[in-house]
């Protein structure tokens, strides 16, 4: 499919994509593809305004009718599949079936939204008074702003947007400026929903372009209650404060180091099949990308030399192509700070098995490595720093309390696993002594989640929780009833307070 047929399947057209003051690029080869509009603080003020509006309309819809919005999506986006995967793949350089599955992970959440439409819980509680009944009830919170990253440029918004809607909150989207095209096409899918459900109000669902500055005006909003937003460390602790500051709610989902402990009793098979697809896989660019090895000393020598030939046998080339599994990185500045990664690696004393560029003369404006290996002595300071790329430190063990204490021994905490057949040792590993992340794995690579699962990590990875389990209760606010059917008015600890 030629990208003129993808956009104009997309609904994408000469208003959307040209005379706009961002130019798009495609990983895939650095040609520019489209040039989109920027809004400014005063069309953003506007949005926020026409979010506001919507929200005071929005709130008062059922909350299963606000479902049916979200069941019409799915639909929308199941029709859609194909050319929303493309141009996933065209404008943030991973691979077709990454592509595909991005947006499989669209339609998943939809459908677990609908089912959560009739299932936003409170609980009843026993009184102390006689009479009295105690509840709890969940309402919606207000506009949410939503900021998603290049890498999964479309998933997250909709993890964030399919459960903001059911419970009532009109969403303001900022992708990252490196792929608006995505999230025009993702605007363009929902207003197909919006017409089949008729009274949506305007203002529910707004993109929002820009860089910087258009994100720090939205994060400093008073209206916005709350602030989704994914991406690098550093973002979030720019975000962080600011909506802090105005005591607002920030869900945040930033950074991972994660690591892998391979343990003697390992299926290496297995191991070697997990590395592969969480370390190369997104060319390594994945917030939940396997970045760390920690190896049993007993096993080290057979591992690593499976996996290097694992490695070399990787296709590297168009994410587009068939067969390829590793796509170019997203610009020049990573495969800038990829380099700069493994010089200090080397420094610390390293042994360094690929990370070169490739395909420089029939790309020479895109950015294709070889994902790298680098054997190190221990947890040098390098390792311990999330390079957004595909970089796999491994490292050795003697003991098992050692490993999990070097896997711990970093500033993010969002994904993790151990690869062991001795339950004693995946137990350790899941308990409160063992990993310290979000999301603990056995026998399973640390990147994948599905969408059921409670999503996010703690420390540096900020805390945050998107998606499945209870996440939607980030997106609401819970209000504590208590209701007197007596003739009486008994005051809580007994406390008498009589006139007389
Ligand atoms: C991200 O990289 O920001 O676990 C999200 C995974 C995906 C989500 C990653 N389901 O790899």
């Amino acid at each position: 499919m030629k990208l003129d047929a993808i956009f104009k399947s997309l609904d994408l057209g000469p208003d959307d994509l040209t005379g706009g003051n961002l130019a798009v690029h495609s990983p895939i080869d650095g040609a520019e593809i489209a040039r989109v509009d920027m809004d400014d603080s005063e069309t953003l003020d506007g949005k926020i305004a026409c979010a506001v509006s919507a929200f005071s309309q929005w709130r008062n819809m059922p909350a299963p009718r606000r479902g049916e919005l979200i069941r019409l999506l799915g639909e929308e986006l199941r029709r859609a599949k194909d050319p929303l995967g493309r141009l996933v793949a065209v404008e943030s350089g991973k691979i077709l079936q990454e592509g595909l599955g991005e947006v499989q992970e669209m339609i998943d959440i939809c459908d677990f939204a609908v089912g959560l439409s009739r299932q936003l819980y409170g609980l009843t509680m026993a009184s102390e008074r006689p009479g009295h009944k105690m509840m709890e009830t969940w309402h919606p919170i207000g506009p949410v702003g939503v900021i998603s990253a290049f890498n999964f440029p479309v998933a997250v918004w909709s993890w964030n947007f399919a459960l903001a809607i059911v419970c009532g909150d009109p969403v303001l989207w900022k992708p990252s400026e490196k792929t608006p095209l995505t999230a025009l096409a993702c605007r363009n899918i929902f207003a197909r929903a919006a017409k089949q459900f008729g009274d949506v109000p305007d203002g529910l669902s707004q993109i929002v372009i820009g860089g910087r500055d258009v994100g720090a005006v939205l994060v400093a909003d008073r209206r916005l209650p709350l602030i989704s937003a994914t991406g690098s460390t550093g973002m979030g602790r720019a975000i962080g404060p600011v909506v802090a500051g105005r005591l607002g709610r920030s869900l945040l989902e930033l950074g991972g180091n994660n690591a892998m402990i391979v343990a003697p009793s390992a299926d290496l098979e297995l191991a070697v099949r997990a590395i592969l697809f969480s370390a190369v896989g997104t060319a390594g660019q994945r917030c939940t990308s396997l970045r760390r090895l920690i190896v049993h000393r007993d096993i080290h020598d057979e591992l690593m030399p499976r996996l290097e030939r694992a490695y070399q046998s990787v296709a590297i080339g168009n994410p587009l192509d068939d067969g390829v599994l590793v796509g170019p990185l997203v610009d020049q500045r990573s495969f800038d700070a990829m380099q700069d990664a493994l010089v200090q690696a080397v420094k610390d004393g390293g042994t360094v098995t690929g990370g070169a560029r490739v395909l420089a003369d029939i790309y020479p404006d895109a950015w294709y490595v070889q994902p790298a290996l680098v054997d190190m002595p221990g947890q040098t300071d390098i390792v311990c720093a999330e390079t957004f790329a595909p970089i796999l430190y491994a490292m050795i063990y003697d003991d098992l309390d050692d490993a999990i204490a070097m896997h711990n021994d970093v500033p993010q905490g969002l994904s993790s696993c151990i690869f062991t057949n001795d339950l004693r040792e995946a137990e350790r590993f899941l308990s409160a002594a063992g990993s310290d992340c979000g999301i603990a794995n056995v026998n399973i690579g640390p990147s994948g989640a599905e969408i059921g699962g409670a999503f996010g990590g703690e420390k540096d990875t900020g805390g945050g929780r998107e998606s499945g389990s209870d996440s939607w209760k980030a997106y609401m606010r819970r209000a504590t009833n208590t209701i007197n059917y007596s003739t009486e008015l008994p005051l809580a600890q007994g406390i008498v307070f009589d006139i007389g």
